[in-house]
């Protein structure tokens, strides 16, 4: 382990990777230690390392331990946040608390985010990213993923977002934000279990190296995130319908049990898959390795535009220079 500043340590692979340019992926830690159930978690979470790998990138699987956020995590060390009791669900507002208290913290969103970028990484995958709440016009609980995303350049593949939010206000909230929402090979924003929403989406991008070179201009033009929603495979989408009512129903006991702020998307998660006899988990596990395909695909083709451009640099800067100096 080899560290960048005292509080972040990147594994070693991590840290070669960085330095050669290597495509790398981020990973979360929130979605093992509370979106999934055990064995399924831990089973997923290396099921998306090897996807990522197989496409020629680096996983990097991101989580907090003994004052330290790890970049990189060991199969123990994510074995440990998929069955350890008490993990914190870290999002920005409790990277600090936690780290200081020394405790073990999954990361969200946000946070992978916000540490992915503290250690150089571009691209990260997901499976659904927070929103805006639904009755959020009272609650006013919207996540801290989608300001997250307005001021930290990584860009984050995901199948959309969970029904269990409002979708039209969490589009409505991203446009405020100035975060691209792209659909990727599709023209509506992909729900999660189900393929398409019905939202119709702005923009749509339907190759690998239109990506990378929108991800290039972002970041280039000093903006930041962006999300990327890759509709879950169709052999494995889940039909609408029942999927609305388990989700009517789970929000239904959450209410009556007085579950609010953080415990809400774990505990509607939970429930969701209770009621959907296990086959959400399924599916869950589909889109979760299809947009960690996907995110290995899209860094490897921003590296090597990065490669080429970095390349040519140089003599175009020299010239220019040159030309200005001559002038004067
Ligand atoms: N959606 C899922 N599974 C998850 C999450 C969201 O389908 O595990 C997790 C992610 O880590 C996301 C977080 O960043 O929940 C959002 O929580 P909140 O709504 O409290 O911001
Ligand atoms: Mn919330």
């Amino acid at each position: 382990m080899q560290h960048n500043h005292s509080y972040i340590a990147l594994s070693d692979e991590v840290q070669d990777a960085l330095h050669a340019q290597q495509p790398i992926v981020a990973l979360e830690s929130t979605v093992i230690a509370h979106g999934l159930p055990y064995p399924a978690n831990v089973e997923i979470a290396q099921a998306m390392e090897a996807a990522i790998r197989a496409e020629g990138a680096l996983p990097a699987t991101i989580g907090l331990f003994d004052g330290s956020i790890k970049v990189g995590l060991t199969l123990d060390e994510i074995t440990r946040l998929g069955t350890a009791h008490s993990v914190h669900k870290v999002s920005r507002r409790d990277l600090a608390v936690t780290l200081a208290a020394r405790a073990l913290g999954a990361t969200t969103v946000a946070s992978t985010m916000l540490c992915a970028s503290m250690a150089g990484v571009r691209f990260f995958a997901t499976g659904g990213i927070g929103g805006v709440h639904r009755g959020a016009e009272t609650s006013m609980d919207v996540s801290a993923d989608l300001t997250e995303l307005s001021r930290t350049a990584v860009l984050v593949v995901c199948a959309g977002a969970k029904s269990i939010l409002d979708l039209d206000l969490t589009m409505e909230y991203l446009e405020t934000q100035g975060v691209p929402l792209i659909g990727w090979q599709t023209d509506e924003l992909p729900a999660f279990y189900v393929r398409s929403s019905g939202r119709k989406l702005a923009q749509r991008v339907d190759t690998v190296e239109m990506l990378a070179e929108i991800a290039r201009i972002q970041w280039a033009c000093g903006l930041h995130g962006i999300v990327v929603g890759c509709p879950i495979p169709e052999q494995y989408a889940l039909e609408a319908a029942p999927l609305e009512a388990a989700t009517e129903e789970a929000l239904r006991i959450a209410r009556a049990q007085g579950i609010r702020g953080s415990a809400t998307t774990p505990f509607v998660l939970a429930h969701v898959a209770h009621l959907t006899a296990g086959e959400s988990v399924e599916a869950n596990k589909a889109l979760l390795l299809n947009n960690a395909r996907w995110a290995a695909r899209f860094a490897a083709a921003y590296w090597q535009t990065e490669a080429r451009s970095q390349h040519e640099k140089p003599l175009i800067s020299g010239d220019t220079t040159t030309t200005i100096q001559d002038t004067r």
